[in-house]
């Protein structure tokens, strides 16, 4: 550390990673209106804007009194409030809705960017072109136009490469899976993926260990998708056994039929718009994963997101891991800003230096950024 007190977490901070936020806050109604016109300026393109709804949605989140007239002045003064915010949430207050919110809910553009953007693989920019260019309107215009044209695809992947035998996830795999891989997955399956996942690893490998993060550390009761951060004790770092054991297992799992399609796998960053986050130097495979036939008695195709970690950097994986974005965004900008360390999931590093720091927990990466712990609960930001 810095033989500094660690800095108290309270909702007024600026940094989303200070600030205690729960699965479900007093002002759903709110957030959810605003993150509608966020979801909107996100399929438009507007990116900056989409990241002020952003900040202030979290802001409200972290809000631990319900909003009514009277606190609109102290609200007037939060970060990320400005005049432009804080009319929105006057609106809320006062009429019990937004406007703006309504009329983008009810648009056809809205309904048909949103319904584009469900297919794995197809990003906002895709989805306009979709709109715009080809004249698509619904789901059933993207099958036939992903049928009738297949080498002119305007995927957003068509940039990875694979390098095991289990097919990449086209466009037109994508559409088939939509159904499936649009179904939230609760925590007992999670945990059964999870369970099945770590028996085959158990048999190649012997001893590794594991943490399930992601919205599902973060307490939520569904998820899109399940992430699991993996290492072993014995692996080297810089070598390529972290790689190496990443594409055993994924050989293994597609071998047995767990694992149906590869999107990703490397410790490379992939084509934009899989994923819009910051991306670290991490060894990872985003597949496609089903359970096998005994396990369920409804197969449901999965998105599975395996995350390999030599031992220095596991707490730093997994804390880079766990979320929410904004909470990941911020507890970067802290560490940059305030703390002069650069901070990511493949590990910490101070600026001046280089001097890399390997935490064997989270309260001692919280420590080392100088922050008051968080428990993964209330990093909902
Ligand atoms: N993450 C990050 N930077 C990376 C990789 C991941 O900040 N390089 C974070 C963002 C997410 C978490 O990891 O909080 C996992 O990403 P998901 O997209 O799976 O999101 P969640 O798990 O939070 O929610 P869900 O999967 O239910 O949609
Ligand atoms: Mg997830």
């Amino acid at each position: 550390g810095f033989g500094v007190e660690p800095m108290k977490a309270h909702y007024t901070s600026r940094y989303a990673c200070l600030r205690k936020c729960p699965l479900i806050c007093p002002n759903e109604g709110l957030a959810r209106q605003l993150g509608i016109i966020r979801r909107s300026r996100e399929l438009e393109g507007r990116d900056s804007s989409a990241l002020s709804y952003e900040r202030t949605i979290s802001v409200i989140k972290a809000y631990p009194y319900i909003l009514n007239t009277s606190r609109l002045t102290e609200v007037s003064e939060l970060p990320s409030i400005g005049e432009k915010m804080l009319s929105k949430i006057t609106e809320y207050v006062t009429y019990g809705k937004i406007r703006e919110s309504q009329t983008i809910e009810g648009s056809p553009r809205f309904q048909s960017l949103s319904a584009f953007t469900t297919v794995y693989g197809i990003g906002a920019t895709t989805a306009r072109k979709l709109y715009d260019s080809f004249g698509l309107r619904t789901i059933e215009d993207l099958e036939k136009h992903y049928t009738s044209n297949p080498p002119h695809l305007p995927r957003d992947n068509r940039e990875s490469k694979i390098n095991t035998p289990a097919p990449p996830l086209s466009i037109k795999a994508a559409l088939a899976l939509r159904t499936d891989l649009d179904e939230k997955i609760p925590r007992a399956e999670v945990e059964l993926m999870h369970d099945i996942v770590m028996a085959e690893l158990e048999k190649l490998r012997p001893g590794c260990l594991s943490t399930i993060v992601g919205g599902y550390r973060r307490g939520k009761a569904e998820s899109n998708d399940v992430d699991i951060v993996i290492t072993h004790s014995t692996l080297e770092s810089g070598s390529d056994q972290v790689k190496g054991l990443g594409e055993q297992l994924v050989n293994r799992l597609y071998a047995c039929g767990l694992i149906t399609h590869v999107m990703h796998l490397s410790g490379f960053n992939p084509p934009d718009a899989l994923r819009t986050s910051h991306w670290d130097s991490l060894e990872k495979a985003l597949t496609v994963f089903i359970l096998p036939p005994d396990a369920a008695p409804k197969r449901i195709h999965r998105r599975l997101d395996l995350i390999f970690a030599a031992p220095e950097v596991y707490w730093t994986a997994i804390t880079g891991w766990t979320g929410s974005k904004m909470f990941e965004r911020d507890l970067r900008l802290w560490a940059k800003v305030e703390r002069g360390l650069k901070f990511d999931s493949s590990g910490i590093t101070r600026r001046r230096d280089s001097k890399q720091y390997f935490p064997q927990s989270e309260k001692e990466i919280f420590g080392i950024l100088g922050l008051e712990w968080i428990e993964p609960n209330l990093r909902n930001a």
